[in-house]
C-alpha cells in the first residue's frame, strides 16, 4: 500500500512525482527534463543532425524574414515582440536583427522561467544588437503576459517557437491558446511554430539518436528525482523508447524498466515497484496537419492570418489573430 493523499508536498515537482509514479500506468511530465543539465542536453539535441525541427524553423525565419516582419508590422509598425520560452533566442535573433536594422519601433520582451537563460540572452543581445530595446520578463508565461498587458496598450506580437506547443496534449494546447487569446487585443498577433506530419522514420530518428543525447535528456527526470528527492533510480536499468503513431501524429517517449526493481524516493517516503518491462510515459511531441491546426485555432477562438513553411512543408509557422 502506498501513502495516500494526506501527504504534504513542498513543491509541485514532489506532488507530480508522487502522483505520477503511484499511478497506473506510470507517468512523469517532460517539463521536469529541464534543469541546468537538461537545458544543456536540449541545446545539444538542437544541434544533432537528426533533430530537424530547429533547422527547419531557422530556415523558414531566414527565408521569409522581410515578409514575416512586414506581417508583424502591418497596420501598426510599433509593437512589442513577446517570446514565450525564449531560450537562447538563436532563431528570434534573425527577426530581431532585421527589425533593428530596418528601424522598426520594436521592444523585445523574452519570457522565461529561468533567470539565467534570460540573463544570458540579454547579455548577448546587448552585444549583438546594441540598439534593440530588450525587457526580459521572468516568470511563467501567463504571469508575465498579464504584467505586460497591464502596462499600456501597445500592440503585441507573441512568439511561441520550436513546436513547443507539441509537448501539450490537444486539450491542453487548446486551453493554453485560449488563455493567450484572452490576453490579446484585436490587432495583436500570435506566431507559432508547428512540426508537421512527415515520413514516420524521420520523426522516429529525431527522437532516437544513436549518440544517446535524447536518452540522457529523457532520463534526466530520473536523475533529478535522485538528486532533488533522494531517489535511488539506477538509470542503466531503464531503456529510452520512442514510438510514433502516424495516424494521430503523436510521438511518445517512455522509460522502460529492463528488469523488476524497487526504487526508493526518501523525501517522499515512497517505494515504487517496477515489473519487468513496465513503462513510465514521459513526453509527447505532437505532429500536425493543416486540419488539426485549423481545429485547434477554431477551438481557441483564433483565426489563421497566414502561414510560412519550408519548401517540403515539413514545418510551418502560422500567424494567428483573434
Ligand atoms: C521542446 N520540445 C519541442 C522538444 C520536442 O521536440 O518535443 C523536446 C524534445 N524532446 C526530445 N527531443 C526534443
Amino acid at each position: 500500500m502506498q501513502k495516500s493523499t494526506q501527504v504534504l508536498f513542498k513543491t509541485q515537482f514532489e506532488e507530480d512525482v508522487y502522483k505520477g509514479l503511484s499511478d497506473f500506468p506510470k507517468h512523469l511530465s517532460s517539463k521536469y527534463f529541464y534543469d541546468q543539465k537538461g537545458d544543456k542536453l536540449f541545446q545539444d539535441i538542437m544541434h544533432m543532425p537528426e533533430y530537424y525541427l530547429t533547422r527547419k524553423e531557422y530556415d523558414i525565419l531566414k527565408q521569409h524574414t522581410a515578409e514575416i516582419a512586414g506581417k508583424f508590422a502591418m497596420g501598426n509598425p510599433r509593437f512589442k515582440l513577446i517570446e514565450l520560452g525564449a531560450g537562447d533566442g538563436k532563431k528570434t535573433k534573425i527577426l530581431l536583427k532585421y527589425l533593428s536594422e530596418n528601424n522598426f519601433d520594436v521592444k523585445y520582451q523574452p519570457i522565461d522561467i529561468s533567470q539565467s537563460v534570460l540573463d544570458g540572452l540579454e547579455k548577448s543581445l546587448h552585444k549583438e544588437l546594441p540598439d534593440l530595446q530588450v525587457e526580459p520578463q521572468h516568470g511563467t508565461y501567463f504571469e508575465a503576459l498579464e504584467k505586460i498587458n497591464s502596462e499600456n496598450g501597445t500592440k503585441k506580437v507573441i512568439l511561441f517557437l520550436g513546436s513547443n506547443i507539441g509537448n501539450l496534449l490537444h486539450e491542453h494546447a487548446i486551453a493554453f491558446l485560449k488563455s493567450v487569446q484572452e490576453l490579446m487585443q484585436d490587432d495583436d498577433l500570435l506566431f507559432i511554430g508547428f512540426d508537421m506530419k512527415k515520413n514516420p522514420q524521420t520523426i522516429l530518428d529525431a527522437y532516437n539518436d544513436p549518440s544517446g543525447i535524447t536518452e540522457a535528456f529523457n532520463k534526466n527526470v530520473l536523475a533529478r528525482i535522485n538528486t532533488e528527492l533522494d531517489g535511488n533510480f539506477d538509470l542503466d536499468k531503464f531503456l529510452h523508447w520512442e514510438v510514433y503513431d502516424p495516424e494521430t501524429g503523436t510521438a511518445k517517449s517512455y522509460l522502460v524498466a529492463k528488469e523488476a526493481q524497487t526504487v526508493s524516493i526518501d523525501k517522499l517516503g515512497l517505494l515504487i515497484d517496477f515489473a519487468p518491462w513496465e513503462t513510465i510515459h514521459t513526453e509527447i511531441s505532437q505532429k500536425y496537419d493543416d486540419k488539426v491546426v485549423a481545429w485547434l485555432a477554431d477551438n481557441a477562438g483564433l483565426k489563421i492570418e497566414t502561414e510560412f513553411s519550408d519548401p517540403e512543408k515539413q514545418y510551418k509557422n502560422f500567424v494567428f489573430r483573434k
